[in-house]
Formats: structure tokens, sequence, C-alpha cells
């Protein structure tokens, strides 16, 4: 088993010498493979799982035994390979075989804990070449070369030929194809709202622009607006304004500068269709249920940690040894990712991100979301919100306390779909803000579906209780940040916001004195909390912000929360003024958060409270503009929501979601969110690809890149809650 994602912190620290390293000198290029042309026989390399390796015309050929399950389960290889960290190599080789099977190719670490510094998965036919350069981010004596041909029901034959790993190349350039240099909203521009668009350019003086209708006939002409260097991307850039042009149309390019940009809309439909897309986007991250093809044609899968081997769990999951001496079920609930882990702190903010859209945008309670409890008296979104609050209720400890998470014992590699899972499971110790986030969650929940379920109220509103006064008599206890095997960390040890948002969560759902005086006494209460980040499954204190200022209720001094909400969003205003992609977010030094795309939909979310609180139009236009950055006004080029728009991220990591691994798995479903930049480039994709990238630079539309283009629940809230206000602006 290669524990891949163990490699993320020898990365890190990796990266950062060689970051203050000089400029390096290129060793003489060196081969590290020995008798990869299979010349003198089939030493040194190894094969496993029953495989012998055999020469035919002088290549290597194994008969792969179906009905494995992991790429790793069936291998061959070579080891004792020396890499030296900051070298750049050239990995190529030859290889055959029976159409449409994939080789796993690898360059990593041959003993525990099989780190994987290099991967690829090519898809495999007739006799070809194939050649990558990489960057290795540790040294070690005890590298592998290896070919992990595993995972088939059915018996394959594969053969390769001229294995190399030459030390000492130059790195590999990477140039992302960024298309026409005129950025769009590759999506749609709403009618009555602004329409801007970004030029890269070299000139420096204004220059004349065309927009042009579906048939090429010119319906506008203006002149661009030079704006200088932007910061986060590194460009010279202009911007175009056409606000005035408002009949909805198709098609549309502009054209300026010798270029003509990619497609787009006037209209609004796209987005009423993104606000359910996004929401159904859940429906397929559930654990515990089989996923139906005729909801999601081409979704269909069984029904993951159920305890069916090879699964072990969820149904009695022990702690991890030591932690406790009980197992709890905590079958269900959404997998927060990519990955297969449950973590109670992100599915908290993930449901208070549903439950806020349900509760201040009074459409999301018609959308039908084709889930298996569609048609039942209760709305959609609330029974999708659910399958996640019955497992975060499932975490709580009998003291009340609520475990921080649950996940597998060790990481595992892609593809892999839930019920192939062979990791044991484990709860992991209880922490404060666990049981914060399940006291805020479950007591927005006891408001909100009194009108259609009164026992499960009753039981959330007890819960959220008894959860609050254990985080109260246990406010220290914090999840660690080395606890990162198996599953993430979710280290939080900052929970005075959690303990604001379960108190106003409790207070508006009670109304009782003693949950509104916490809420006063709170620092956070009268603190400045619309930083760079609003807020995220770290910081919450906005979130409860947001609801006590839309939600109706008596605070005393509730104005001044309300005032706070629209000086946040003013200053993401401000932010969104001065920057020529109209971003609402200019993160400290310029170094863009892990999520980006969700920072960006949430301070978008702060600027549409600030609109329902005072009607004031220039947060609906500031909140409109800020849509075009995700849609594809933006350095790359791209959308970051699958689906939407011309050219859109569509290999999110995912071990399900798994196309460009395994041509038989989809890409995720449409409306699913993507990372985004990620300046700290964490995987060893983005480091071996991304060295030195700007802000906006530092993504790359890879299933590997896990730190710059995962999927979760968390940021596909933070779209969900966004696009909802979005539908709902008069
Ligand atoms: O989204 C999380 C990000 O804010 C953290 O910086 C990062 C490292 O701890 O972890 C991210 O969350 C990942 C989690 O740990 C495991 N599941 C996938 C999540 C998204 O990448």
């Amino acid at each position: 088993m290669h524990l891949w994602e163990r490699s993320r912190t020898i990365a890190t620290i990796a990266a950062l010498l060689v970051a203050g390293a000089a400029a390096p000198a290129y060793a003489d290029e060196v081969e590290q493979v020995v008798n990869g042309t299979f010349d003198n026989g089939t030493d040194p390399f190894w094969a496993n799982a029953g495989m012998a390796i055999a020469l035919t015309d002088g290549r290597a050929c194994v008969d792969v035994p179906g009905g494995t399950v992991n790429r790793w389960d069936a291998a061959i290889g070579q080891n004792d390979i020396a890499l030296v960290a900051g070298e750049s190599y050239r990995f190529s080789f030859d290889a055959s075989g029976d159409a449409g099977h994939v080789v796993r190719a690898i360059t990593g670490l041959s003993v525990d804990p099989y780190d994987t510094y290099f991967e690829q998965s090519p898809i495999l036919g007739d006799w070809q070449h194939y050649e990558w350069t990489f960057t290795a981010n540790a040294s070690t004596e005890q590298g592998q070369v290896a070919f992990q041909v595993g995972g088939s029901p059915d018996p394959w034959r594969f053969c390769v030929d001229n294995v190399s790993l030459v030390g000492g190349v130059p790195p590999e350039v990477y140039e992302p194809d960024t298309g026409p240099r005129v950025r769009v909203n590759q999506v749609a521009y709403l009618p009555d709202g602004p329409k801007g668009a970004t030029l890269v350019t070299s000139s420096t003086t204004a220059l004349p622009w065309i927009l042009k209708d579906g048939s090429g006939r010119a319906i506008q002409k203006g002149r661009t607006v030079p704006r200088g260097v932007d910061a986060s991307s590194g460009q010279n850039v202009h911007t175009i304004d056409f606000g005035n042009v408002r009949k909805n149309a198709g098609g549309l390019t502009i054209t300026t500068d010798g270029e003509t940009s990619r497609p787009f809309d006037i209209g609004d439909r796209a987005y009423r269709n993104l606000r359910s897309d996004a929401l159904k986007m859940y429906y397929t991250q559930r654990s515990g249920i089989a996923i139906r093809d005729d909801l999601r044609p081409g979704y269909a899968r069984p029904a993951g940690h159920v305890g069916v081997a090879p699964n072990q769990g969820d149904t009695a999951v022990p702690c991890q040894p030591g932690v406790c001496d009980y197992t709890l079920d905590v079958s269900g609930g959404w997998y927060d990712a990519g990955d297969h882990g449950k973590y109670v702190v992100n599915g908290g903010i993930s449901v208070w991100g549903l439950l806020a859209e349900y509760e201040h945008n009074r459409g999301s309670r018609k959308l039908n979301l084709s889930i298996p409890e569609s048609g039942d008296r209760v709305p959609d979104i609330l029974d999708e919100a659910r399958w996640e609050l019955d497992f975060l209720l499932s975490m709580q400890a009998p003291t009340g306390l609520v475990h921080h998470k649950i996940h597998d014992r060790e990481w595992t590699g892609l593809p892999l779909l839930p019920h192939l899972d062979p990791q044991p499971r484990e709860l992991h110790p209880v922490s404060t803000a666990a049981t914060l986030n399940l006291a805020a969650t479950a007591a927005q929940a006891a408001r909100l579906y009194k009108p259609y379920d009164a026992a499960f109220t009753k039981r959330a509103l007890a819960a959220a209780r008894t959860a609050y006064a254990a985080a109260k008599a246990n406010p220290a206890l914090y999840a660690p940040e080395s606890d990162n095997v198996g599953g993430g960390a979710y280290n939080d040890s900052k929970v005075s916001d959690d303990f604001y948002w379960a108190a106003a969560e409790l207070f508006l759902t009670t109304g009782e004195k003693k949950y509104a005086t916490d809420v006063l006494s709170s620092p956070e209460h009268t603190a400045d909390v619309f930083g760079p980040v609003a807020f995220d499954w770290a910081s919450t204190a906005a979130a409860a912000k947001i609801d006590l200022a839309l939600t109706p209720n008596r605070l005393p001094g509730l104005s001044s929360v309300k005032a706070q909400v629209a000086a946040g969003a003013d200053k993401y205003l401000a932010i969104q003024r001065s920057h020529p992609y109209g971003v609402a977010y200019a993160p400290t030094g310029n170094v863009w958060d892990w999520g980006s795309s969700s920072v960006i939909a949430n301070n978008l979310v702060v600027i549409a409270a600030a609109h329902r609180i005072t009607g004031r139009d220039r947060y609906r236009t500031g909140l409109l503009t800020g849509l075009d950055y995700l849609f594809g006004r933006n350095a790359l080029n791209i959308s970051y929501v699958t689906g939407y728009g011309e050219v859109a991220a569509e290999n999110q990591h995912s071990r399900w979601y798994a196309a460009q691994l395994d041509p038989s798995l989809p890409h995720p479903p449409p409306g699913t969110l993507a990372g985004g930049p990620n300046s700290s480039i964490q995987d060893p994709v983005a480091q071996s690809l991304l060295q030195g990238c700007v802000g906006q630079f530092c993504y790359i539309d890879d299933i590997q890149s896990w730190s710059t283009n995962e999927l979760t629940i968390n940021w596909n809230a933070a779209l969900a809650h966004l696009i909802g206000y979005v539908t709902e602006l008069d």
C-alpha cells in the first residue's frame, strides 16, 4: 500500500528547503534504473502477487491476475533507487496492455510509509512511449520505480521496456493553457447586473473592444481601461465594462487586442440550474447508502462503510487505541471530500451552509434535488442536510462531548470506491470545537425542522444543549495538527468563535436569556471578524453574525451586529474595486489559502447578507461582480465549477470520481467546486509543476493535486449558499 498522502509533510518541508536554496546547478544526467532495457534478464526487477516476469521479444511481460481491488495489489518494480530532494528526474518507459487497462507508474519509497513522490496513470493500449519530468521532494537511498497494475476484475497482460529514471535533468517548465487573453464569466452575466471582463496584454494604453452576438454581429463597442500590474496574478491587465448591454443573449464574445474571448451568455437560467446542482452534489457524497443510477445516471455505486467486507465500518467503530472503550454506530453522513473520512468540524460548517441557504433564501425549499427522499413532505434541502445531521448526532459520546472525526487508520490511494476501502476505521478523541459544531448545527436544525419532525426537533435541541454544556465544562480540548494520518487533521485550537456560534444558534432557537448573555459577553461579539477569510470550518464567528443579522430575534443591540456585517462587506467591496479581476479577496502577502474558491464564495456571502440587511445596490453589484472570477474571469481562464463554463475544472481529487485515472469512473458531478489556487502548493504534483507560482496561478486541474484541486462538502456549501442568494436577488 502506498501511503502517498503522508508525503504531505515531507513534501512541504522539502519545498521550503528548495525555495530557500540558491539557483540550482544541474548535475550530469545519470540513469538510476539498472537493466531497464531488460537486455540482461529481469534482475533486479521484482514482481508480486503471484506474477512472474517473462521476457517476450526482449520486453518484460506479466499476466496480471484478475480479482484484485487496488492498483498496488499487483505490481512489478525495482528498489534501491537513490533520489535527491530538489533534483529533477525524467521518468520514461515503453508499455502496452490490453486496451483500456491502466498502469499506475510511480516513483516512491520502497519501505514503510511507502510515500509516492510522483505518479501517473496512463490508459494502455498498443505499444507506446511514456515520459514525464518531476522534481523529487525527498531524499532517500530506498527509492523505487514501480508499475502497479492491480484493481481489474479480469486478468490481462502488461508489457514494459526501456524503463528509465534519469536524474540531473532540467526541471519541466509547466505552462498552463490559458486560452484567449480576454477573460470573461464563461457561464453568464445577469441581464440587469454589472458586466466586466479582463484583458491580459502588454499594452499600457486603452484599446478598442467589440462585443459580438452569436452570429458575429457587433452589438456594442468601447475602450478598455488600463489597470496596471495585477498583484494576484503578476499580469498587466485592462478591464472592460459592458454593463449597459442588458438583453438576454447566448454565444456572445468580446474581441480586443487581436484576441476573442470564450463564448458566454447574458441570462440567469444557468444559475438556477447551478443552485440545485451545487446541492445535488451531496447525494453522491453520501456514505452508508447505495447511490441510485436512476437518480444520478453514471454515478451509481454500492453503499460505502455499512459493515460489508472489505469495509471495516462504520456501524460499530472503536476509538483509536487508548482513546475510549466503546464503539459507536457512525454510519451515514457525507464523505468529506475526495477521501473517505468524516469530520465533525467540517460537517458542521457544511450543514450550516445548507441550512442558512434554506433559512435565508426562501426559494430553496422548493428545489427538487432528485434524492431518494424527494416527494416526501420535507423540503429536499432539509432531507439532504438531515443525512449529515444524523451522523453528527451519532458522533456524540456518552459524556455529551463529540468526537472530532472518524476515518481510515492509514491513507489509501486512488482510485478507491467507498465500498472497497479495506482500512480499519477509528474514532478520534473528542474536541471542544467538534462539540460546539454539533451544538450550533443541532440548535439550528431544531428551529428549522420544527414543522416537519417534532421528535427530531426535540432530540436535536436536547443534544445541542448537552453539547454546549459539555463544551463549557471542557473548553480546551483541541484536536492536534499531528493527527493527520489516514485523514485530515482539521486541527482547531481557537474555539471562542465556535462558542459564540453555538450560543448564537441556541439563542436564536430558544430565545433563552442565558444564551443571549453568552453571545453578548463573547469577545467575538464586538470583534471585527471580517479579515481576508470571512469564515470557514476553522473560523465560524461570521456565520453566527450572519444568522443573528438575518434571522428575526430580540438580541439587545442587534443593530450593531447588522452594522458589523455591512462594514465587513464594505471592506470586501473595497478590495474588489481595486482588483482588476473583481475578486473580493486579498490574502496577506498574496498567499492564497487552501480552498481559496470557497473563501471567495464565503466573502461574497457576507456581501450578499449586507445586501439583505441594507437593500443597498452596491452590495448587489459587488455580489454579481464577484461571481465572474469563479466562472472564468481569472488568470487561468477556467471555471472552477464542473460542468459550468466552456473550460471548467473536472479532475478534482476524489477516490471515486476518478475518471482521469480510470475512464470507467465518472468525473465529479456538475456543480462541484474545485478548491482553487493554493499558494502553499502542498502536494507533489503542485510542487513539481507550480514552483514559484503567483497567487492565481497556483492551481492545476489534476486529480493528484489534492492541495489545489480537491472537492469538499464545505466548499460546495459555500457555493450553494452563494448561488441561493444570487438567484433570489431582486
Ligand atoms: O480544507 C482543509 C484546509 O483548510 C486545510 O488547510 C488542510 C490541511 O489541514 O485540510 C483541508 O481539508 C482536507 C482534510 O484535511 C481532509 N479531507 C480533504 C480536505 C480538503 O482538502
